[in-house]
């Protein structure tokens, strides 16, 4: 199938790379986005978020004429819903993106077209979307293809996964799965597996909350391992020699954009099932409070001890190990609530930013050198070259010394 352009609704963290791997295939493509300023930078062949090589792509695709953006959509063969779907102050999934995107998209919308979702959505966007539409061009039913094809790329290893990772496709009917299949076939190499757009859309939030559970459990372990004076990095590397056994690693929260946020999709609409996925939510957030309580604590018993306020390393902001992306990040939400009180005495690290508006950041080796109390937050590959040093406390919540 030749496709004359391919519009990418949402320039983000996924729609941007996605449109730039699609347009580097040759294919005419077109990212739009509601800013203004986003739309530029594109144009200008740059990036406004941090992806390890999407820069180049973007430029080389941008120079090569095959990607343009835009704050309006155009008419196209392929229609990509990839705008974010937070949730409201009450946990409640808000997919009013998803349906300005689709209603910005309506009225180009001609026989033949695909229209995909891929933005993570409750268990029935699809279907509402399709009936939005249809209801108002009532004369593209059964003439155009709705499909729901949820991205699974690991923030940092974007532009591989993309490519690499399988898929699952599941459209509103059979045909439309397969048109969206040859789609995808142009440029995922990994396989892709049909399925209907309902399962699709739960088979993302199951992926994410999978991994959610599977962590609140190593982060409950945690929480009595240091109640029983067990080490529990120790604890599950012995497990984990179990065939059938494979605990992650506790740390000191979940964070992110997608993780810590997709179970909640679930747990709105079926709060009475959803006892272990919405618990382990509970788990993880309690972790980051109980890791900036112990700070809290442990700094209170030194100054009795001592008689002076000690000198408290923050080692990492970031969301996990080895990025500079802070948002929803335990460790940043820790390091204010540590500070809340009171900023002096606090060396604060994050060895993947060059400065923060908020925090004024210290070198890893200098506040190390200079902290009394050393908390990581982080398990950044910079902190795992420092030595152990018995004449600090440590407080390892994310496993630098595993001890
Ligand atoms: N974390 C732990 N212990 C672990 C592993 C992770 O505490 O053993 C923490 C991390 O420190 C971080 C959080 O979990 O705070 C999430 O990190 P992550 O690396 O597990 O996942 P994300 O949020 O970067 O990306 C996830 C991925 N989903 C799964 O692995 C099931 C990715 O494939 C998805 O595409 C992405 O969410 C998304 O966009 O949904």
């Amino acid at each position: 199938m030749k496709y004359n352009q391919v519009c990418f609704m949402g320039l983000g963290y996924i729609g941007l790379p996605t449109a730039a791997v699609v347009a580097n295939k040759g294919i005419k493509t077109l990212g739009v986005d509601i800013n203004p300023k986003v739309v530029d930078t594109i144009n200008k062949g740059e990036i406004h978020i941090i992806e390890t090589g999407l820069e180049q792509v973007v430029k080389q695709t941008v120079q090569g004429k095959t990607l343009r953006a835009s704050v309006n959509p155009e008419v196209s063969d392929v229609y990509l819903i990839v705008v974010p779907t937070p949730f409201k102050g009450n946990h409640e999934p808000d997919i009013s993106f998803v349906e300005a995107a689709t209603n910005a998209v309506l009225p180009l919308l001609k026989e033949n077209d695909l229209y995909i979702i891929e933005s993570t959505s409750p268990v029935g966007t699809t279907d509402k979307m399709a009936a939005n539409i249809f209801s108002k061009r009532p004369e593209l039913k059964n003439k155009i293809y709705i499909a729901y094809c949820p991205e699974r790329v690991l923030p940092g290893n974007v532009l591989h996964e993309l490519i690499y990772n399988d898929r699952v496709i599941g459209g509103i009917d059979n045909i439309s799965t397969d048109k969206a299949k040859e789609f995808y076939s142009t440029f995922v190499e990994g396989e892709l597996h049909s399925t209907n757009a309902r399962t699709a859309e739960m088979c993302k939030l199951t992926e994410n909350s999978s991994r959610d559970v599977q962590i609140a459990f190593a982060n409950e372990l945690s929480l009595i391992c240091d109640k029983a004076d067990i080490n529990v990095w120790e604890l599950i590397e012995l497990a984990n020699k179990h065939p059938r056994v494979n605990i992650l690693q506790p740390g000191c929260g979940v964070g992110g954009h997608c993780i810590a946020v997709d179970p909640y999709f679930i747990t709105a609409d079926f709060p009475v099932e959803s006892q272990v996925i919405g618990k382990a939510r509970e788990i993880n957030n309690y972790k980051s409070f109980w890791s900036a309580e112990k700070i809290r604590n442990t700094m209170l018993e030194y100054e009795i001890k001592n008689g002076v306020k000690p000198k408290v390393a923050i080692m990492g902001l970031a969301f996990k190990p080895n990025i500079d992306d802070l948002r929803e990040s335990p460790a940043k939400y820790i390091a204010q609530k540590v500070m809340q009180s009171e900023q002096d005495g606090f060396l604060i690290v994050e060895p993947n930013l060059k400065e923060h508006n908020v925090f004024k950041l210290t070198n890893f080796n200098e506040a190390y050198e200079q902290a009394d109390i050393v908390a990581f937050l982080v398990a950044h590959n910079e902190f795992k070259t420092l030595e152990y040093r018995a004449d600090k406390i440590i407080l390892d919540f994310a496993g630098v010394f595993r001890r």
